[in-house]
């Protein structure tokens, strides 16, 4: 009652409704508070008891990979709690429920990190080094990604096993991460090399497949749906049009990780660019493409999927030569307004209220 005359102070909406406001500073100081907890019941949960060395390893390899990241899936969960619910249904529970979530989701996001980074080579992730180049990890680092993975699904099974909303918990994070595995192979599976002279499927359509898999789901639909299950009659908030518009989400974030990977600074974005070594199907490589006369189309055929660094400059030099950067903006500027045209149509005041603050979080991002 008290948190509901607060909240009416604090935000009316043109339609009269009620919208809860939000300091992110607080609720990410709220949020990492709960972390020590969340960690400390799954070291110390059934299975680990008697296992004082492995505590300590997964305790440690808990805290580098949930450390230093910028929360984006986590914090959507336990805001998300906040925005959705009716403020005369909240309570500091459920509060508590969505952040342990949201840490759930880092641990998914924390495994796919360890994976991903051995299969692109990578080598500096969140300003530190990548997990398999700690000493002593290497592909060893393959069985710490499924830990945390498993470390998900514990934390899951010990704080809401007995809940009703279990079943759906479940289906929304397998859905995830069977997403990004489908996603990670496509993305790993269409990658050029002079050797296998496949430019041909370089197209939109792959980079949104890649794109709806590797981001949408795990990214915004997962951290958007998850914490409409904590909300009064929240399961019929979870409409298609709102799994739309996560998808439409993902398509911008992956867009921005692919121009990032060429154009941001390893010191601002936290990682290593290995897109062009690699020779992935990335949104700069196919508009590139599309842009390209007949001379140019063969430099790219001739260096891009090498590690030579003067090769690597030749392709950047290539992006400058298209306009690349120009063409980012005006792509970015087109998704952001796609998806604010979406989210205006939404019927409930507070959803699209929420919406265009991740919107807006996430335009012209950085890093
Ligand atoms: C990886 O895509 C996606 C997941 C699910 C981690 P990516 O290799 O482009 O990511 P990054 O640029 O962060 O290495
Ligand atoms: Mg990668
Ligand atoms: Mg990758
Ligand atoms: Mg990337």
């Amino acid at each position: 009652k008290i948190l509901y005359s607060q909240l009416r102070q604090l935000y009316k909406s043109t339609d009269g409704s009620i919208v809860p406001s939000f300091n992110m500073a607080t609720e990410k100081k709220a949020f990492l508070d709960v972390l020590p907890e969340v960690i400390n019941t799954i070291v110390t949960g059934p299975k680990l008891r008697d296992l004082p060395e492995l505590r300590s390893w997964i305790n440690k390899l808990l805290k580098y990979m949930l450390g230093g990241g910028k929360l984006g899936r986590g914090l959507m969960i336990s805001i998300g709690y906040k925005m959705f619910e009716e403020p005369e249904h909240f309570s500091e529970e459920k509060q508590h429920s969505a952040r342990v979530l949201g840490w759930c989701s880092e641990m998914m996001q924390a495994n796919f990190l360890i994976l991903d980074d051995i299969v692109d080579s990578g080598t500096i992730r969140r300003g530190k080094p990548c997990w398999h180049l700690q000493p002593n990890v290497g592909f060893s680092g393959i069985n710490d990604a499924l830990i945390l993975y498993q470390s998900m699904l514990e934390a899951l099974d010990l704080y809401f096993g007995k809940s009703p909303i279990y079943p759906d918990l479940l289906r929304h994070f397998n859905e995830s991460v069977y997403r990004v595995t489908l996603g990670e192979h496509l993305d790993l599976k269409s990658s050029y090399s002079k050797k296998k002279n496949n430019l041909d499927i370089f197209n939109m359509d792959l980079i949104n497949a890649i794109a709806i898999n590797k981001s949408g789901y795990y990214s915004f639909r997962l951290p958007l749906f998850v914490p409409l299950l904590l909300v009064k009659n929240g399961k019929q908030k979870a409409t298609e049009e709102l799994s739309n518009i996560c998808i439409e989400f993902g398509k911008l974030m992956q867009c921005q990780d692919d121009y990032m990977d060429a154009y941001g600074t390893e010191t601002v974005t936290g990682k290593t660019s290995r897109d062009i070594q690699e020779g992935k199907c990335t949104w700069v490589a196919v508009t590139a493409l599309q842009h390209c006369n007949e001379a140019q189309r063969a430099i790219f055929k001739e260096y891009y999927g090498s590690k030579d660094p003067e090769h690597v400059k030749r392709i950047k030099q290539l992006y400058d030569e298209l306009n690349l950067p120009q063409l980012y903006e005006q792509c970015e500027r087109k998704m952001y307004d796609d998806l604010t045209r979406q989210i205006q149509a939404l019927p409930n005041e507070r959803d699209k209220i929420f919406l265009l603050q991740i919107l807006n979080s996430i335009y012209k991002r950085v890093h």
